[in-house]
């Protein structure tokens, strides 16, 4: 079989979990690193976005968005599965997942275009990314320079640059380290038990491109204060090697993590759930998603917080809400009291007016 193509970078935020997914999985793949030219030349011609990792497979198919490509690997290649078969285990690693996808990617946007000095290097580190192996070195400066600025005009619109905006996503990933660091101190060495889950390849993925490789206080409070988390993340980045016999369960010392993800990202989907109420059952079925759904209030922790919502996180948490309809009854009890610990519940038990599907790199709106 011909090797996969993965095109990732090693301090991008989405690149980590397919890698490790290919990985686990033992599924061979050649790694090409981002830069301006297979951005160009491969990247958008195949995607019509500037987005990565993107994957061709061997039979030339074009993969893109992270977890859909985990959920095409595990459909070609079964063997060492990431998602669960307890229905009620998979509902938790979906959260994971989507909490790490859209909640801590603020806390990773705001440890790398906040403290000044690590700003600074991500800015050099752009331009080295986009311009390593190109033909052509200006248009890579011009396109690193480009993207900096977008991904750092989009801190203010989340208020991340206002003090006691910061403070409360500082508090939001101490507190979750802090709890991981506790679970793993209870002799566990993943998050759902004795094997890697798509929890750990989610949730390890939000830690390694930024928080955990980036120079700066995030990096400096992993490596000194989470020995135990930061080997987690090691490992997870080289699991082929990990085992893949293990039993699943949930072990007493989730459940503070669980209470995390609430505390930090349970206001904000069940707001966005909202506005995805408000705004898309007036769009036609069959029409392309409108990416924004306008802004939502929430807060972060104790620190109010106004920021866009989009289609995007709403499709996220519409898998959520499909794992938890497939719950049979027998295991609703538990599922809910698990649900409930991560201030999930609300989200998951909605029944939305609006349904949408994924075709061709796009969201439409479809039928309910
Ligand atoms: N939902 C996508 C997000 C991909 C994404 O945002 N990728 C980042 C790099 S990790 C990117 O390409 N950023 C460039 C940009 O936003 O223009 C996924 O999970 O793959």
């Amino acid at each position: 079989m011909a090797d996969y193509l993965l095109y990732a970078a090693q301090p991008s935020y989405f690149s980590a979990k397919v890698r490790a997914c290919f990985q686990y999985k033992r599924i061979p793949y050649t790694e090409l690193p981002f830069n301006f030219d297979r951005l160009r030349d491969v990247i958008l011609p195949r995607t019509g976005m500037h987005l990565f990792p993107v994957v061709i497979c061997p039979d030339d198919t074009t993969l893109q968005d992270s977890c859909d490509i985990v959920a095409e690997l595990e459909r070609r290649h079964p063997e060492r599965p990431v998602v669960p078969e307890d229905p009620v285990l998979r509902v938790l690693a979906l959260l994971f997942e989507t909490y790490a996808d859209e909640f801590l990617m603020i806390v990773g946007g705001y440890y790398r275009w906040v403290p000044e000095a690590t700003r600074e290097w991500a800015l050099r580190m752009f331009a080295v990314l986009a311009g390593w192996g190109s033909q052509d070195k200006a248009g890579a400066q011009q396109v690193a320079d480009m993207t900096a600025v977008q991904i750092e005009s989009r801190l203010p619109a989340i208020g991340a640059d206002r003090p006691e905006t910061g403070a409360a996503i500082q508090a939001c990933f101490e507190r979750l380290c802090a709890r991981l660091e506790e679970h793993f101190a209870a002799d566990e060495f993943f998050l759902l038990g004795a094997r890697p889950t798509l929890a750990d390849l989610g949730m390890m993925n939000a830690m390694f491109g930024h928080l955990w490789r980036d120079p700066g206080p995030a990096n400096d409070f992993l490596h000194r204060s989470c020995i135990r988390t930061g080997i987690w993340i090691d490992r997870m980045h080289a699991a082929a090697g990990e085992p893949a016999d293990g039993a699943l369960y949930v072990a007493k010392t989730l459940e503070p993590v669980l209470a995390e993800i609430g505390a930090a990202f349970g206001h904000m989907a069940a707001a966005t759930l909202d506005a995805a109420d408000r705004r898309l059952p007036s769009q036609a079925i069959g029409e392309v998603a409108k990416p924004g759904l306008g802004r939502i209030d929430t807060f972060l922790l104790d620190a109010p917080m106004n920021r866009p919502a989009t289609s995007y996180t709403a499709w996220k948490l519409q898998r959520l809400i499909d794992a938890y309809r497939a719950v049979p009854a027998a295991q609703r009890a538990e599922a809910d009291r698990l649900l409930g610990v991560a201030g999930m519940l609300d989200v998951c038990g909605r029944t939305p007016a609006w349904r949408l599907e994924k075709r061709d790199f796009k969201l439409y709106v479809a039928s309910a």
